[in-house]
């Protein structure tokens, strides 16, 4: 199957006039783009609060994320520091659904925790 880049293909046709009665419009379409585009990318960020222990804020980079727990360490430091840090780059339905899952972990173990995204 090709993939093709609507806003690229060319409509041969009679020259945009309206059709006139018995008359049918008729097009080809040609030029079409084969290569797919890069879907945008975003980050997906944890920021830092005074009161969602470290523990916490670790065994939710190792569980959403995938980070080990060196990392996932690292990263809760960072933030804990810092006041911002990145989890990980995805598309933008994963980058939402991990926000979302992030968000609802934190809120229904009673951790003011927030977990947002930016694009690249
Ligand atoms: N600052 C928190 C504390 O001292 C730890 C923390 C780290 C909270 C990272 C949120 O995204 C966060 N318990």
């Amino acid at each position: 199957m090709q993939l093709i880049d609507i806003k690229r293909l060319v409509l041969s046709s009679n020259d945009g006039e309206k059709d006139r009665p018995g008359q049918t419009n008729v097009g080809v379409l040609t030029n079409t783009r084969v290569k797919p585009k890069k879907p945008a990318m975003y980050r997906v960020l944890l920021l830092n609060d005074d009161f969602t222990p470290m523990e916490f804020v670790v065994y939710i980079l190792e569980k959403f994320f995938g980070k080990n727990t060196q990392d996932a360490a690292e990263i809760m430091l960072q933030v804990h520091h810092g006041g911002v840090g990145i989890c990980g780059v995805y598309t933008c339905e994963i980058a939402e659904t991990k926000v979302h899952l992030v968000m609802d972990h934190a809120y229904k173990n009673g951790h003011p925790l927030q977990c947002t995204m930016e694009k690249e």
